[in-house]
């Protein structure tokens, strides 16, 4: 069956990798929003693509009413970095954004009595270990564990996932038995990509490493080799994302799920890139991004999103790097 998604925020390092899995299935008609333009190669596996501001609610109401969304990828937003150098920027762009296209799309899915997936990608972000000690005791952080952001990002990120909750939850009181707003969420780790680098973001410096090293360019290192997140890789991100949007309501038991794959610290990251090139690596802490990778959880329990709809990451650590990550960075730079 024919299926109109809308993905915000589609030129980011998701959206690569998200419009060309969706793409794959001919069924799928694409509507991609980026407020810059969005890559040739991509811009053609979409029905349309919008160079649009997502603070731009006329042009939202627009195109909910021509295409009649089935499913809404809400990507779009600045990373915890940039967040914290324009605090008041970031929440513009990362709430009211969300807030605009959540009410939006619960006015269609109303008015037209049709169910509207609003797929979230949230972030370990939510989380903030008060110091090293009780983040090594916590190890793999539970859903509920922790949920007092030390960043901005965190904080919007956190705000999105109340405010997905209560649109789903407040449309369930207004029509009984009939849900139209259907949130999930995913907390992401830190993703690492072969294809594309992240902007703005505080989990870059594993992606950074990795491409400089292929580019046979020193790194230097902006947290402690000690400094331990979880990561994914870009394609367990998007079939994570495509994992949940397709799961049936019945087993989408939460708003909010933790999503794992492997956790690492930045010296394992170099060992990693060394097969690549031996580049010059050093530490030198950058304050500030060195205490949000500090408050971060070393690692997540995913234990429901794995019992609740099957979620199972296609790559550990070992296969993500030596089967993904290292060739196929390798052959990008030649
Ligand atoms: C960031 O570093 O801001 C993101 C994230 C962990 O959400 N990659």
């Amino acid at each position: 069956m024919t299926k109109t998604i809308l993905i915000t925020g589609a030129n980011g390092e998701i959206g690569h990798g998200l419009i060309k899995k969706l793409a794959e299935d001919s069924q799928n008609k694409i509507v991609a929003l980026d407020i810059n333009s969005l890559d040739p190669d991509l811009s053609k596996l979409t029905l349309q693509f919008v160079k649009a501001d997502i603070l731009d609610n006329r042009l939202l109401d627009e195109l909910f009413k021509k295409y009649h969304f089935d499913t809404i990828f809400h990507l779009a937003a600045l990373l915890s970095t940039s967040s914290e150098r324009d605090p008041v920027k970031a929440h513009h762009v990362n709430t009211d954004g969300a807030i605009n296209i959540l009410a939006i799309a619960e006015k269609f899915a109303r008015a037209n009595t049709k169910k509207v997936k609003f797929i979230f990608p949230s972030s370990i972000a939510i989380y903030g270990l008060p110091n090293l000690e009780v983040k090594k005791r916590v190890g793999k952080i539970k859903e509920e564990q922790y949920n007092l952001p030390a960043t901005m990002y965190g904080c919007n990120k956190l705000y999105i996932e109340l405010l997905g909750n209560y649109y789903a939850r407040y449309y369930e009181k207004h029509k009984k038995s009939e849900q139209y707003l259907d949130f999930r969420a995913i907390r992401f780790p830190g993703i690492i990509s072969a294809d594309t680098l992240p902007t703005g973001g505080t989990s870059d410096f594993g992606p950074e490493m990795l491409h400089a090293a292929a580019q046979n360019k020193p790194y230097a290192c902006f947290v402690r080799a000690d400094s331990k997140i979880p990561f994914m890789v870009m394609p367990d991100a998007v079939k994570v994302l495509l994992k949940l949007a397709k799961a049936p309501s019945s087993s989408v038991k939460h708003h909010v799920y933790n999503v794992g794959s492997f956790s690492i610290s930045a010296g394992e990251i170099a060992k990693y890139a060394h097969e690549i090139n031996k580049i010059k690596i050093t530490y030198k802490p950058h304050q500030k991004r060195q205490a949000i990778v500090d408050s971060w959880p070393e690692d997540v329990d995913d234990s429901e999103a794995r019992a609740d709809w099957g979620w199972k990451p296609s790559c550990d650590k070992t296969k993500a790097f030596e089967e993904y990550l290292i060739p196929a960075i390798k052959a990008r730079y030649g």
